[in-house]
């Protein structure tokens, strides 16, 4: 029975390209989902587009001297362009700059204001005195009340989820000056979330314990038990859409307010041109909404933005978020400002109709449930191993035999044997099997489900081995690829959603669209013939898929350490000259070369390593910064240089007493300042 459902997709800030990282916790996850549900007949409003507001713009605008509209439109249009291009099918795909969308937020604002849904209160907040500006969101870094990571967001903190306001921040910096920034009073208007945590705990913690994935519900968990604060939902930014209240000018709401009700902004203007009513894809209770987002993003559409749909009173609320967690790069982090990325424009460019290949890669390693690492091995593994070497080679026989021995034309059976109606009948049982992973959010599981319809295929044809039975019986032969030219088909059916390029070209091969069977997946199910006798397939069949090569992959990998390096050498800043001192000043510090007798790592804190120096005076303990360029074994014996009148000081509960000189290399490397050891004597550098 059909079903509306509505699945969005996160909005991607357009201050950057897509990348990898994108595709696999968000993008190609929502498409599959989106295909199967049409496939079977829903109807799918599959809504996404440009997050357009938000500090991240103006950021990015003033590294690029710019405005916020050039950046965002010229994201804007890279990020649409290569969505369409690898086949992401958005029915639409909007922009929070567009007309309809400050409307529609500024009416959803309007509406909450004039219920009394906000509190409207005058607090003090950070201030940059130098640059005289307030500072939300990413012009403030500091340390994270609730998980000690030190670069943490004024609005949120991308290590642990959560979401606090920027005076919540320990120790806060400007990210524009640098600064410790003031405090400043101003006005703002706070969604009270305390006064929705009752409904919060019963329709999450109750209603959704058993079918939110457990890393979404655990965080949502854990951010009701730490108790909700009021948040605040206006800024003072002149980017972003204008407070539409008395007492607003010069203050916008919060990116994180505006940016979700474009999912619903977007359904209205992908409604007015398909002349359809919006209002039942957002506000009918038998639509089902589903959101697909990364983990960083699971507070805002679990928690803020369900608790502003229910502020507003006429909205349906999310059934599902299935998000899932972050995708690394070659062991490290995906980051847009240090050019450690896959860039999607860039892939669609180097590898011309590998679309698929990607989507498979991305698939069938996804961060679903833990954080996951691509690797170029990987991805050329999955291509070569499985989508040539099996579902490839598996239709590649199928194609070039039927032409070969029938001229392109199915032939009719004759008596099937048991390997035969065993084979049919396993083939009957996949689309469930696919539909089950698929709708319970499981996009590995089905792409390796799939994977395996096509290791039957290619066993049954390797098993039977047409190629040496035609010599003795050519009845058996019409047989054989009879079913093979079946499975081929299910095959054809079954990749839409995972592989839509794949499933056009095998259904052009096969020349589906002169069928008048129907080629649904209930068909397989039921075991109706797909592929007629008499029925021909194209002559000449391309492959489906072309091995990548050890060279392509050395390419990306070298691509890769080239903007590593490229993107050190941009961020060096050079130190300004610190104040002059005197000789005397000089003449106090005691140098000293001494060796390292021993190390160890500092337990919990990832930078320290605590040595035991022998400065040629005594041994000691000396706390170093160095753990994250030296391994405790690889500095032992190691001659240093050490300033042994450092006043002692406590290191995480460790004294440690002096300091090891250390500099840095043009590519940033740290490197130990070392004496040329067997010159220097142990009683202090002579001073020259
Ligand atoms: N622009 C994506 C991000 O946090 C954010 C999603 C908005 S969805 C309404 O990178
Ligand atoms: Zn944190």
């Amino acid at each position: 029975m059909s079903k509306r459902i509505t699945i969005t997709a996160a909005l991607p800030y357009t201050n950057g390209p897509i990348h990898i990282g994108h595709l696999a916790g968000v993008y190609v996850p929502a498409d599959i989902y989106a295909r199967y549900l049409r496939l079977q007949g829903n109807d799918v409003a599959f809504i996404c587009g440009s997050d357009e507001h938000g500090v991240p713009i103006t950021i990015k605008a003033k590294k690029e001297g710019v405005t916020p509209q050039d950046v965002v439109d010229k994201y804007n249009a890279i990020i649409k362009q290569s969505f369409v291009d690898f086949g992401i099918s958005f029915d639409n795909y909007s922009r929070t700059s567009a007309k309809v969308h400050h409307e529609t937020a500024s009416e959803f604002f309007k509406t909450l204001y004039d219920k009394g849904e906000f509190i409207e209160e005058v607090t003090e907040q950070l201030y940059d005195e130098e640059a005289k500006q307030f500072l939300a969101d990413r012009f403030v870094i500091g340390t994270c009340p609730k998980c000690g990571n030190e670069e943490s967001y004024g609005d949120q903190c991308e290590v642990c989820g959560t979401s606090h306001n920027a005076t919540d921040l320990i120790n806060p910096k400007s990210a524009i000056t640098g600064a410790t920034p003031a405090l400043k009073e101003t006005k703002h208007w706070f969604l009270p979330l305390d006064k929705h945590e009752a409904f919060l705990k019963e329709w999450i913690l109750e209603g959704h314990k058993k079918d939110w994935k457990p890393n979404v519900y655990g965080q949502c968990k854990s951010w009701i038990d730490d108790g909700l604060r009021p948040r605040a939902v206006t800024r003072d930014l002149d980017w972003g859409i204008p407070v539409p209240v008395e007492g607003g000018e010069g203050k916008v709401l919060y990116v994180w307010f505006d940016a979700p009700i474009g999912y619903i902004s977007a359904t209205k203007e992908w409604a007015e041109r398909e002349g359809k009513d919006w209002k039942p894809y957002w506000k009918d209770e038998d639509t089902k909404l589903v959101h697909f987002i990364g983990k960083d993003n699971i507070v805002f559409h679990c928690i803020i933005f369900p608790s502003m749909l229910k502020a507003e009173g006429s909205y349906i609320l999310p059934e599902n978020v299935p998000a899932n967690e972050f995708l690394n790069l070659e062991g490290n982090k995906l980051s847009t400002s240090k050019n450690w990325a896959v860039w999607l424009h860039e892939y669609l460019e180097e590898f011309p109709e590998k679309q698929d290949v990607l989507r498979y890669a991305l698939t069938a390693n996804a961060p679903e449930t833990k954080d996951n690492d691509f690797t170029w091995k990987d991805f050329q593994a999955r291509n070569n191993n499985e989508l040539v070497a099996i579902f490839g080679n598996f239709v590649n026989r199928v194609a070039v035999l039927t032409n070969k021995y029938y001229d392109g034309v199915v032939p009719q059976p004759n008596a099937f044997t048991q390997v035969d109606e065993d084979a049919m009948a396993a083939v009957k049982a996949y689309p469930s099997v696919i539909a089950s992973s698929i709708e319970r959010y499981r996009f590995r599981e089905a792409s390796q489900e799939f994977m395996n319809l096509a290791r039957l295929g290619n066993k049954y044809l390797a098993d039977e081995e047409p190629w040496k039975v035609i010599k003795e019986d050519e009845a058996r032969v019409q047989t054989i690829m009879y079913v093979a030219l079946q499975i081929a088909s299910a095959l054809a059916i079954l990749s839409e959603p995972l592989l839509p390029f794949t499933s056009n070209r095998l259904k052009d091969i096969l020349r589906a669209s002169e069928l008048e069977s129907d080629w649904t997946w209930d068909a397989i199910t039921e075991g109706r013939e797909l592929l007629p006798a008499s029925h021909k397939i194209i002559e000449k069949a391309s492959l489906l898929f072309t091995k990548i090569e050890d060279k392509e992959v050395q390419a990306q990998l070298d691509k890769l350490e080239a903007s590593k390096k490229a993107n050190e050498a941009a961020n060096k800043k050079v130190e300004p000259q610190k104040d002059t001192i005197t000789f005397e000043d000089f003449t106090k510090l005691d140098i000293r070369v001494g060796t390292i007798l021993e190390a160890e790592k500092m337990p919990k804190a990832k930078k320290l390593l605590v040595l035991k120096v022998d400065t040629g005076i005594d041994v000691r303990t000396i706390v170093s910064g160095i753990a994250e360029s030296f391994s405790a074994e690889e500095v032992v014996g190691k001659k240093v240089t050490v300033l042994v009148n450092l006043a002692p000081r406590k290191l995480r509960g460790v004294e440690s007493e002096g300091m090891i000189l250390m500099t840095e290399t043009p590519e940033g490397k740290l490197v130990f300042v070392n004496p040329d050891a067997h010159d220097a004597v142990s009683n202090g550098l002579s001073v020259s």
